[in-house]
């Protein structure tokens, strides 16, 4: 028994909040685990660097440079977070038999046969993505190019992803999230915004003529408003995106780091929840752009999942993260990313979002604020730490101690 933990949740239940219950739900939670951060978004399919508008700074030594590598350091970050996951594998990441190469208008599952086994060995689902950027053929648009070669190309990979996530789904027995983003916009102004939509419309067109079984693959959109280089014009925009799964029955995705920088996601769930029956999030943290800093435990990380758990729909919302710093230690980026949004989800686990509501519907404003404000300082780094106990992690900063054993004996021998 212990006893900090005993006396918070006699605390929270004098506010209504059953602390098991709680601790129940999170550990239920699957959170999907970006294979990215990793190895700065580089994949193991060509030499070349990352394009699209996406740029990931810093040099910090110990990069993953091979699948091995990269498995290696995923496992460490797993062992040092508590709850269920995912993992999230980008069509760059193909692991070729030596001397093989297929481009990727011809990738099949077997290239990603080696993901499968990982995932399998460790009970993790898998989501998957089309990879239209760090290619020869993505310097300028894809899926809404007007050269009709590069265009099929494009239309050609997303198809053969399908198929793999399919793979993936069957596979491990848990649905695959299929994630369609494109990089493709203008540095300018557009002389013309509607023909590359137009285009772009056409190749999800054409890509969805072909089934597939959409109880396995839950294929979502992401919209975009700028990226680097492509400031003046995104052909994937939010109206896009939005207009083009309402109109085919798929999954919208707002990246958190995607819109204006005072317009707020936390606000736009519940809107996007009365119209779809699924939802997907990348969670991220823009600084002052779409920098994709790690996830942290701060307001607005809160504040959406907040939104997540009040709507009651937690299960028909699919949360990946999306962050990639290679500034710092890589293994602590996807730790403390991991840990800050399940810490993010608990807190709105044990927030009394109905009292909340009535009070706000029995206009008691005052009130609110009152407890609000107290909420903040109730004991959830008990429950914290006792969820954590539970799930056999560390609860406290010495997983870092860890993290630096590692990068003395594995990282920093990666020269
Ligand atoms: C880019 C998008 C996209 C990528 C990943 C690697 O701005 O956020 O989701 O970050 O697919
Ligand atoms: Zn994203």
């Amino acid at each position: 028994m212990n006893k900090q933990y005993e006396a918070a949740k006699a605390r929270y239940a004098e506010i209504g909040i059953d602390t098991e219950k709680a601790i129940e739900q999170l550990g239920e939670t699957v959170i999907s685990m970006h294979c990215w951060q990793g190895d700065d978004v580089l994949g193991f399919d060509s030499e070349g660097g990352l394009s699209g508008g996406i740029q990931t700074t810093g040099n910090y030594p110990g990069r993953a440079r091979t699948p091995d590598e990269l498995m290696r350091d995923i496992d460490k970050a797993l062992s040092l977070v508590p709850g269920k996951h995912k993992l999230n594998v980008h069509a760059s990441y193909a692991i070729f038999d030596d001397g093989e190469f297929v481009d990727r208008d011809a990738i099949k599952p077997e290239h990603f046969s080696k993901w499968v086994e990982f995932a399998k060995e460790r009970g993790l689902g898998l989501d998957f993505n089309p990879t239209c950027f760090s290619h020869p053929k993505a310097e300028g648009m894809t899926l809404s190019s007007a050269k009709e070669d590069i265009r099929r190309f494009w239309v050609d990979h997303v198809k053969a992803c399908i198929r793999i996530s399919e793979y993936f789904a069957d596979e491990t027995g848990m649905p695959c999230v299929m994630n369609i983003w494109i990089p493709d916009g203008l540095k300018d102004t557009p002389a013309d915004r509607i023909g590359p939509r137009a285009r772009f419309k056409k190749s999800l067109d054409e890509i969805f003529a072909e089934p597939y079984d959409k109880n396995k693959v839950y294929v979502t959109l992401e919209s975009k408003v700028f990226g680097i280089g492509l400031e003046s014009y995104t052909v994937g925009s939010s109206e896009f995106t939005l207009g083009y799964v309402a109109a085919n029955g798929l999954v919208p995705l707002m990246d958190n780091g995607h819109y204006h920088p005072t317009e707020i996601v936390s606000d736009k769930i519940s809107s996007l929840l009365l119209f779809n029956n699924k939802l997907a999030l990348h969670i991220t943290r823009g600084v002052r752009w779409d920098s994709d800093h790690v996830v942290r435990f701060d307001d607005e990380t809160k504040e959406i999942a907040k939104e997540i758990v009040a709507s009651g729909r937690m299960n028909d919302i699919a949360m990946a993260l999306d962050f990639f710093d290679a500034s710092i230690n890589r293994i602590a980026a996807w730790v403390v990313g991991l840990r800050s949004f399940r810490k993010a989800l608990l807190w709105a686990l044990l927030t009394p979002h109905k009292a909340f509501a009535e009070l706000q519907d029995s206009e008691q404003f005052t009130k609110l604020m009152v407890l609000q404000e107290e909420l903040k300082m109730m004991p959830m780094g008990a429950v914290w730490d006792e969820f954590c106990r539970r799930a056999g992690t560390e609860a406290s900063e010495k997983w870092f101690d860890e993290v630096e054993d590692y990068e003395r004996n594995v990282l920093a021998k990666r020269v």
